[in-house]
């Protein structure tokens, strides 16, 4: 069964290139405790060979689309970097659209880094990718935390809705 085996060949190298571009990769989930859409539910976290690049992929309980964290809302997702592992938040990404347009815009420790794309490859799920060894992205292992707030005019979230994953502490990006 030469075709067989030809397959099972192809299945094994695109195995080996998976694994050697993401050597290092951790998951935690968070609980169905907030009303409304962006009831987090949990992350994985993965970093590339190449330089350390990290995606950040945050998943929610609800579907949500782009217009929904639209710049004259307060509509909003915040990644928190911990990355010297104190405990204490050293900057923060604010995600939100521009004309249906998903961005996060990160500042801290006195520093404010120009806008990047963030990515919504399903109506559950923000993906956000770092480029490797910058301040909010060193190579050695980090934490990181998320927030989400919505406010609507009616429904559960009329006063904001908001939760935070993990609810304390943080959850670790390994080291590249
Ligand atoms: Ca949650
Ligand atoms: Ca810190």
């Amino acid at each position: 069964m030469p075709g067989i085996r030809r397959f099972a060949v192809v299945l094994l190298v695109l195995a080996a290139v998976v694994v050697s571009a993401f050597p290092a990769q951790a998951g935690a989930i968070d609980p169905n405790d907030t009303p409304g859409p962006l009831d987090i539910s949990g992350g994985t976290f993965s970093r590339s060979v190449s330089g350390g690049i990290t995606y950040l992929d945050l998943h929610t309980y609800g579907n949500w689309t782009p217009a929904l964290l639209a710049h004259h809302t307060r509509n909003r997702i915040f990644v928190l970097f911990d990355v010297d592992n104190d405990g204490a938040q050293d900057f923060r990404g604010t995600v939100q659209s521009f004309g249906g347009r998903l961005s996060i815009s990160i500042h801290g420790l006195g520093q404010s880094f120009d806008p990047i794309r963030a990515r919504h490859p399903a109506g559950n799920w923000l993906q956000v990718i770092l480029s490797g060894d910058s301040p909010p992205n060193p190579l050695s292992s980090w934490q990181v935390a998320f927030r989400s707030q919505r406010i609507s005019a009616t429904g559960a979230c009329t006063s904001p809705c908001r939760d935070r994953a993990p609810d304390m502490g943080w959850w670790t990006v390994p080291a590249a």
